[in-house]
Order: structure tokens, then sequence, then C-alpha cells
């Protein structure tokens, strides 16, 4: 598909023709099943160098609501991980002033250590960048002492719009778009594989969103490192970028839909239910949607920035929402292998 065939759907496309097409696609590639994830959030730092000008969640050293976790009391937050289920650890936080690499090499240890059966996906490209510049280290020396301690995937965070010309007004101090491309090409030579996102409804207009997802495709066509894309909703709430409302249902199932259609060298498309609510993202398995993410526990960024959606969701809740859209729900490992089928039982 063309960017301007897809612009032209987003423009002039018809809804539930999209959806149907996007839908169709989808079951070509992934059947009936719907995945989703028992995972948990970490974020061990609101305190960020960087003031991104959508961002709720970061707060400046010192400022009021301004908060750091030492890995204690991570550890002590995650203890239960095994009673619950949990397959995976995602890690994602503000780039702190202080703290060294070493911390962050010490967190994956010490959580390895602990729940060795779990996964840990952490770190956004943004992140990397700022863990080269504080050790003084390349980015594949960066990889090899992050996978050494405990890395194995990494979550697509920090893409929002790669185009020049929006992200220098939406976050003039985040890496650029094309080093975050960059570092997402190096991650996939290091074999780690990552996800990528793409943040809407702020001040882009459709014609960005479709040059991110062109600049996505072209990498994945040279790496197939990408496992899935994640289109974000952008919520205003305490944000600098002011805006009435939120993205439009019909808005977020566009997006997803012509995802599905565009992206056709990746395999899976998810709705981020936290973003989006959990009735539209139910509705997203009609529009070429795979893959809900998972049962998040404790999600802070978006809740920041006004989200009404539950902070987590329970295992059961998932199931149902898929099942009641006539779909096969799946428990998914991080690599979306298979671990447990519809009717319960574990595959592993
Ligand atoms: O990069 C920040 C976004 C991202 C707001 O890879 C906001 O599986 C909406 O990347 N409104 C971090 N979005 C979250 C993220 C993510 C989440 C879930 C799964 C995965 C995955 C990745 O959140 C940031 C930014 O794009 N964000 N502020 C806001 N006000
Ligand atoms: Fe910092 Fe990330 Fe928020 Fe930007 S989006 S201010 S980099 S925490």
């Amino acid at each position: 598909m063309s960017a301007a065939d897809a612009l032209f759907l987003y423009e002039e496309g018809d809804f539930f023709a999209l959806g149907k097409l996007a839908a169709e696609v989808n079951r070509k590639l992934n059947g009936d099943t719907v995945f989703y994830n028992i995972n948990r959030h970490i974020n061990p730092t609101n305190i960020c160098v960087n003031q991104c000008r959508f961002c709720a969640y970061s707060k400046l050293k010192g400022e009021e609501g301004a908060y750091e976790q030492c890995i204690e009391d991570i550890l002590n937050e995650v203890k239960e991980a095994e009673a619950y289920g949990i397959r995976e650890f995602h890690i994602v936080g503000g780039l702190h002033p202080d703290w060294p690499f070493s911390y962050y090499l010490d967190l994956l240890e010490s959580l390895k250590r602990e729940h060795p059966e779990v996964v840990i996906k952490a770190f956004t490209a943004v992140e990397i960048d700022y863990f080269a510049k504080i050790s003084g280290l390349e980015i594949p020396a960066v990889f090899t002492a992050l996978k050494k301690a405990g890395l194995q995937a990494m979550p697509g965070g920090g893409a929002e719009i790669l185009k020049p010309e929006v992200r220098n007004r939406i976050c003039p101090e985040k890496i650029s778009g094309a080093r975050w491309l960059e570092i997402m090409k190096l991650a996939h030579a290091a074999d780690i594989p990552t996800n990528a996102t793409m943040l809407y409804g702020h001040i882009e207009n459709f014609s960005d969103r479709i040059d991110h997802m062109e600049k996505l495709r072209s990498l994945q066509d040279e790496t197939h490192g990408f496992q899935v894309f994640i289109p974000l909703a952008f919520h205003a709430t305490n944000t600098d970028i002011r805006k009435k409302g939120e993205t439009s249902a019909i808005d977020d199932l566009k997006t997803l839909a012509i995802a599905r259609l565009y992206l056709d060298n990746f395999q899976h498309i998810k709705a981020y239910w936290v973003m989006l609510g959990e009735k539209i993202a139910q509705l997203a398995l009609l529009f070429g949607v795979n893959d809900l993410d998972g049962t998040v526990v404790k999600e802070r960024i978006t809740h920041a920035a006004g989200a009404k959606s539950a902070a987590g969701l329970s295992e059961a809740c998932i199931r149902n929402t898929i099942l009641r859209a006539r779909r096969r729900p799946v428990e998914r490992d991080t690599f979306y292998r298979r671990v447990k089928d519809a009717e319960g039982g574990r595959n592993e």
C-alpha cells in the first residue's frame, strides 16, 4: 500500500469497510487468536531531565510528586510475581539526572536473581541513548552490558512522531526520530527484539502518522526486529499541549485498521487498553487487532495524563473481553509464543 493510498483511506475511506478489510488481513495472518500477556509494569522514577510537552508523568528533582525507587523497593513491589503468574516485567522510566548506569544493571540483575523465569522487557531507545551518555559507552556496548544483566527485549516507547517538524514541537529535548530508528536498528543487530509505538492525537496530521509508519515499515524490511506496532492515544490532562477532549473512538479504530493494512511486514497490532479504554480496545478486535497487551498492574504514565481506564486488569477480565468479541484468547509470552490456549491448558 502506498502512502497516498493510506492517506486516502484516512480521509475518505468508509469506516466499516476499512474495519472489515483490516480484520480480514489480520485473520489471514493470525487466525482467530487474540493474544494477551500477564505482565507487571515497573517505573523506577518519574524524575526526568527531559520535559516533553505531552508528558504529565515526569517531574523535576525536588518537585512535588517526584519519586524514585531503590532496588529494594522494586523487589518488594514485585515479590509476589510468580504467585500471580507474571511472565514479563515491563520497565520504563524518566531519565534521572544522578543515577549511574550501574543502577540499571543492578536492577536487572536483582530482578533476574529473584525471578529467573520472568522475561525482562526494558528501556526505550531514549533511555538507551541516555545510558550511553552517562556511561561513556557506545550503544552496542550498552546493549552487551544490559543483556548480560538480564535484558531480553525492549518496549516501543519514545517513538512519538518521528517526523522532525512535529517532534521538535512536542519533545524538543528528546533524541531525534532518526536516532530512535538508529538505536532500534542496533538493538535488532544485537538480537534484541523490540516493539514500536506512535503517539497520535496531539498536533500531528494524518500525513505525519503515515510518514511515521513508513519509516517503521522501511526499517522492518531491513531488520525484521519489530514484534508489534502499538498506536498510543494521546491524553492531554496535566500536559502542556492544549487540546479539547481525547482522541475519538473513530480515530482510534481507523488508526488501528490503517496500521494493520499499511504495516504489512508487522505480524502483530496491539490495542493498548490502558489508553483506549477497555471497550474501544474490545471493538478494536473487529478492526484488525490481535493483541490486547497485558494485566499491567499499576499503570502510571497515562493515568498521570487523565486516563479513566483501570490501573490493571485481571486475566479473567481480559479473557472475557476477548471471548465476548467471539475471538480466541491465548496467553502469550514476550516473544509471542503461546503459553495458554483458549481452554486454559498450558502449552509449555
Ligand atoms: O513514549 C507519554 C507515551 C509512552 C503520554 O512496547 C503518553 O509493549 C498518551 O511506550 N498520553 C510510554 N501517551 C509507554 C509505551 C508502551 C506502553 C505499553 C506497552 C508498550 C510496549 C509500550 O507513553 C511514551 C509516550 O509515547 N505517553 N505521555 C500521554 N500524555
Ligand atoms: Fe521524560 Fe519520557 Fe516523559 Fe519525555 S516522555 S519527559 S523522556 S519520562
